[in-house]
């Protein structure tokens, strides 16, 4: 599209050229969405390849929806969106700042579990949707099924279908004209224009801020879709919601690269420069206005709701100030990321910061370490757990943390019995709680029918209820499940992505608390615990968790000087141990001949030494190793 609109040069064309940061194009995978706007002049009259028809129409452009026969130039907002259920904000977002969506769903794999959940969304937000099958290009490409497919699915004519090949640009074209034919032109909420009326309002203006980011130089830049009147450079305007002032600095387009232009106006999408440099003020789904004529802002979006959370610390407290300003920056390019403040005793102050999911964390980690060049300790990720405590002594609870009770704890007296736990180093011993409940799942998985099997038996392994199967299209079932949030955390999906040969899809929400039936594993480095690796693990599987992470550690934790045991803890008592051999450095190896008394009296000299080091006790363990730690995709 981008290139038979002429919106990026050919030779400036490269593959996933909508994904900006390095992470994204490293893995393959869009993370943030992206708007761009592109202009395309149909002529329906005319045959063959419109876009090579040449000259401009010179009626203005028009922002979509043409009647039959009808032509013009046109100009199309689009919204790259992630496709990884862990990235869903993003596209929620995006749904609420167009008119229809175009559903495209790889014709290798078929319809897979987070189609379902992107097409309720869009059908939510009242959207046209476009089916659309890609790669048909490909000789893995299963067409007529997967219309089948989507016939099934959207309820449709299969005519409605379109097929096209990003890489050969094959019905690219075609599916251009549809977009223009089927998605309605918008229509300001507040402000009805006349039919092909370019709006002028000025001093009237709904815009909603559907992301954002910063930048040094210029602040907050806001990404908006107007949606009433005009917003021009230089305008006085207001965030209806949190109430600040600013003044448009520059407002431009997406092409895809930030482009200036003199005004925006109703049906448009394109960003505000507001030189804002305070965090928390701009925030996803706020709407921009008037200062001078405010009007009400609109519903906004949903807080997303996290469902994994691990703590950050500094490796050295001064600097906290540094990671606070630092998290505060990645939020602003990171909607569905949120942080608190948290304080642990032994590992300082810190934050805790709540995940969509285990690829969100690992990405919102991986930019913390990339992007602002801080040292960093991070802790196991964990979900939440109700826990209620017998009556007893709170003193008790925190064991292996100076802080007494946890912030959780501080609960009014009538309360007491019952906290919220985040973080694993703060779940009580197993001697001081009556119960612990934790958060199921409502899963969908999605899978070719022969590896229903295989799968049954990974379903097994992570606690999951399976509930209805359904046959789906040809030879795929779709089979509804229950299982603990913890199961799934527990690499599922990469499992099962493996054990259907990556055809297998899963989408989900969180259902009900059940009762759990888990313990703290802490793991000990030279006899101490490091907090930062204790984990919250299934009782019957405290074992297995525990030689798994003691293994692991081994492995990563750099040699020392002197011996080391790694020890994993829970229940009670030591369940697995390792010991790591120390270094040997030969500190006569420059002494040639010699005495040897002398070689001995400096032998005798670095035992002493080692002996002080391990008496020292802290070993000091590098950021990579935390990092490490924490995924499960790399798990030796
Ligand atoms: N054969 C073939 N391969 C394609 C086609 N379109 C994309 N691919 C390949 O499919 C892979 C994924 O392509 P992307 O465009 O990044 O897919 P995406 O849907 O944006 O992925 P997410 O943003 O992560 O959801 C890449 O390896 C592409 O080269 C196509 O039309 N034909
Ligand atoms: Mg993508």
């Amino acid at each position: 599209m981008l290139e038979i609109t002429h919106t990026i040069e050919t030779r400036k064309m490269r593959d996933q050229v909508l994904d900006s940061m390095d992470l994204e194009r490293e893995r393959g995978i869009t993370i943030k969405m992206q708007p761009v706007r592109m202009k395309y002049n149909y002529h329906p009259a005319l045959k063959g390849t419109p876009s090579q028809q040449g000259g401009e129409d010179s009626s203005p452009p028009k922002l979509g929806g043409v009647p039959e026969g009808g032509g013009g130039t046109f100009i199309l907002n689009l919204i790259d969106t992630p496709g990884h259920i862990d990235f869903s904000y993003e596209v929620s977002r995006a749904l609420k700042a167009v008119e229809g969506s175009i559903l495209l769903i790889d014709s290798t794999q078929g319809v897979q579990a987070q189609t379902l959940t992107t097409l309720a969304m869009a059908r939510e937000g009242g959207l046209k949707i476009i089916p659309v099958l890609s790669k048909i290009d490909s000789p893995l490409s299963r067409v007529s099924d997967v219309k089948e497919e989507v016939v099934k699915l959207l309820n449709c004519d299969p005519d409605e279908i379109l097929l096209v090949s990003g890489r050969t640009g094959e019905g690219v074209e075609n599916l251009l004209q549809e977009v223009i034919k089927r998605i309605p032109e918008p229509t300001p909420t507040l402000l009805p224009l006349a039919k092909g009326e370019v709006p002028k309002a000025e001093g009237v203006l709904r815009a909603l801020v559907f992301d954002f980011k910063y930048s040094n130089h210029r602040g907050v830049i806001v990404f908006v879709r107007v949606l009433d009147g005009r917003v021009t450079k230089g305008d006085t305007l207001l965030f209806a919601v949190s109430g600040e002032k600013f003044t448009a600095l520059e407002v431009g387009t997406f092409s895809p690269e930030e482009t200036p232009c003199e005004y925006l106006s109703a049906g448009e999408t394109g960003y505000i420069v507001t030189g804002i440099k305070k965090p928390g003020i701009a925030s996803v789904g706020d709407t921009i206005t008037m200062f001078k004529n405010p009007l009400p802002a609109f519903p906004g979006y949903m807080q997303p709701m996290p469902v994994v959370w691990a703590s950050v610390f500094p490796e050295d407290a001064d600097d906290f100030a540094e990671l606070k300003l630092s998290l505060g920056k990645l939020k602003l390019s990171d909607s569905a990321f949120s942080y608190e403040e948290e304080s642990s005793g032994s590992l300082g102050k810190g934050f805790r910061c709540g995940f969509l999911g285990m690829l969100h964390l690992e990405i919102i980690t991986e930019r913390l370490k990339r992007e602002f060049n801080l040292k960093l300790v991070i802790t196991t990720p964990s979900i939440t757990y109700e826990v209620i405590l017998k009556n007893s002594n709170q003193e008790k609870i925190y064991p292996h943390t100076n802080s007494l009770v946890a912030p959780e704890a501080r609960l009014k007296n009538d309360q007491r019995k019952s906290v919220r736990v985040y973080s694993p180093y703060f779940f009580p011993d197993d001697g001081l709680i009556e119960d612990v409940f934790e958060p199921w799942v409502d899963l969908k998985i999605i899978t070719p029918v022969e590896y229903i099997g295989n799968i049954m038996q990974l379903l097994f392994d992570h606690e999951g209820e399976i509930g209805e199967t359904d046959n789906f299209g040809d030879n795929r079932s779709s089979v509804s499940v229950t299982m603990p949030l913890r199961e799934l955390m527990r690499n599922f999906f990469d499992e099962l992505k493996s054990t259907s040969s990556g055809y297998g899809s899963i989408s989900y929400k969180i259902g009900e608390m059940r009762k759990a039936n888990v313990t703290r594993l802490d793991l000990l480095v030279a006899d101490e615990v490091v907090p930062a690796f204790s984990r919250v693990v299934s009782k019957k599987r405290a074992e297995e968790e525990a030689e798994e992470a003691v293994s692991k550690l081994a492995e990563l934790l750099p040699r020392q000087m002197f011996s080391l045991k790694i020890q994993g803890k829970a229940l009670g008592r030591i369940i697995s141990s390792r010991s790591l051999s120390g270094m040997k450095k030969d500190v006569t190896q420059h002494m040639y001949g010699g005495d040897i008394t002398r070689k001995m009296k400096l032998r005798e000299k670095q035992k002493k030494g080692k002996k002080k080091m391990k008496e020292r006790g802290r070993v000091n363990i590098p950021q990579d190793v935390f990092l490490k730690m924490m995924r499960t995709s790399d798990k030796k």
